[in-house]
């Protein structure tokens, strides 16, 4: 199968999937709407921090077989990967915000050529493949043009940040057509680099599917974290109960932290809520519990630091091992504690600079810097650069491990 594709949308999930197919012999247009971003793809390098990633990239590029356009071009496959946030209603609800899925598939339709298959990579709410159909035959009528036989198929991405590449090969699919055709042949096109199993099934479930994934992850740190509550009330050490608790053969509790980062599990419960009020309850709870952690801690903080408190706040990325910031709760936290006349320093070893909310408002240092100043010290991010840390060398200053970190 020499097929040619269109990816569109070349961010965390576009452009590796983009990267892998062009080094397996396969023609790739990579698109993006960022002039600067197509720039820098095309000359062989990358706007996001992924292990790995630099060197597909620029393999992918030197090849010839990746190129990044503005705009699409005609392909046997075209793979849309945009983001998919959600958006605040005057009411408070969260409700998919779907004009980048929808704005990429009418940019498709005066290229599309019969036969061509459409798959969405993006996690998306129930029904999204469907309305892809719905807005390009909609795109094409308007354009005058007929185009038969096109196939649809939700092909959801699972790979974890942090390790992106090695999952992009080694974890199982699922490929939902809107017809069995269009399920075949996108599991036939994932077989180019996926070495696991690639199970079919319909559109609908393949999309409630991946949002399931992300909640059941939600579901399961909400639990964590509202031991961690409890626990912090009845004055028992969360970590060491959890410890205990999984030595059971079938409980396997996770990790409580400071509330739920990413763009990910944060937001598709919110899909499914949107979309089954009444039935999801669980996962609104969940999800009200993970929201919710970053306050408890901010109001720990103030109950441990003193008027003039220099509290360092260790770890600002959204998870552990990673340099991505965004949807952090570690920088809710940095920022709120600063906003409340806090002198706070932040400790982040993958980055160089401050977010722009903490920029003249906290100080980036050193782990020894910090723990030099601080009088209150609030672990965020159980990155690897933390894993030494013992009570002795926090003697003398107040600690909120948010983690469990620290050892004896
Ligand atoms: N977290 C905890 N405690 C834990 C585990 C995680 O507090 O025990 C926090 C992390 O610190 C972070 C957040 O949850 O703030 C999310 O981190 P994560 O590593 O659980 O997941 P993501 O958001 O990096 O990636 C998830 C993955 N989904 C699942 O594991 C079900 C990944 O496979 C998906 O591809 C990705 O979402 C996505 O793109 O949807």
């Amino acid at each position: 199968m020499s097929s040619s594709l269109c990816v569109l949308g070349l961010g965390y999930i576009g452009l590796p999937t983009a990267s892998i197919f062009a080094t397996k012999g396969r023609q790739v247009l990579g698109v993006d709407v960022v002039p600067s971003v197509v720039e820098i793809i095309n000359s062989g390098r990358i706007h996001i921090q992924e292990p790995d990633l630099d060197v597909l990239v620029r393999a992918a590029v030197q090849s010839g077989y990746l190129k990044a356009a503005l705009k699409p071009a005609a392909a046997d496959t075209f793979i849309i990967a945009v983001p998919t946030p959600f958006s605040v209603t005057a009411s408070g609800a969260r409700v998919p915000d779907l004009k980048y899925v929808e704005a990429a598939a009418r940019s498709v339709a005066p290229v599309v050529a019969a036969g061509n298959l459409i798959i969405l990579e993006s996690t998306s709410p129930v029904g999204t493949t469907e309305k892809i159909k719905v807005w390009i035959d909609d795109e094409l009528s308007k354009l005058g043009r007929k185009v038969d036989g096109l196939l649809y198929a939700h092909c959801p991405e699972r790979i974890l940040p942090g390790q992106m590449l090695k999952e992009l090969v080694s974890n199982d699919r699922i490929c939902g057509g809107l017809t069995p055709e269009a399920s075949e042949k996108s599991k036939a096109l994932y077989e180019i680099f996926c070495t696991a199993q690639i199970f079919l099934t319909d559109a609908r479930t393949a999309e409630l599917a991946k949002l399931t994934e992300n909640a059941f992850r939600d579901v399961n740190i909400a639990f964590a974290n509202e031991l961690s509550l409890i626990c912090d009330r009845l004055d028992i050490n969360v970590w060491e109960l959890i410890r205990l608790a999984n030595r059971h053969p079938r409980v396997k509790i996770l990790s409580p932290g400071p509330g739920v980062g990413g763009h990910c599990i944060a937001v598709d419960p919110w899909f499914i809520i949107d979309a089954a009020p009444a039935e999801a309850r669980l996962m609104r709870t969940a999800r009200e519990v993970n929201d919710g952690k970053p306050h408890h801690v901010i109001a720990q903080v103030h109950a441990a630091a003193g008027k003039d408190a220099v509290v360092a706040c260790l770890g600002l990325a959204f998870k552990a091992n990673v340099d991505d910031l965004r949807e952090s709760p570690a920088v809710e936290i940095a920022e709120q504690l600063a906003a409340a006349g806090l002198k706070v320093l932040a400790v982040e070893p993958h980055v160089t600079a401050l977010p722009k909310v903490l920029q003249g408002r906290a100080e980036l240092v050193s782990l020894a810097d910090a723990l030099a100043r601080a009088s209150v010290v609030v672990l965020l991010v159980d990155h690897r650069a933390f894993a030494g840390l013992t009570l002795a060398q926090l003697a003398g200053k107040k600690l909120i491990d948010t983690r469990g970190v620290v050892r004896a």
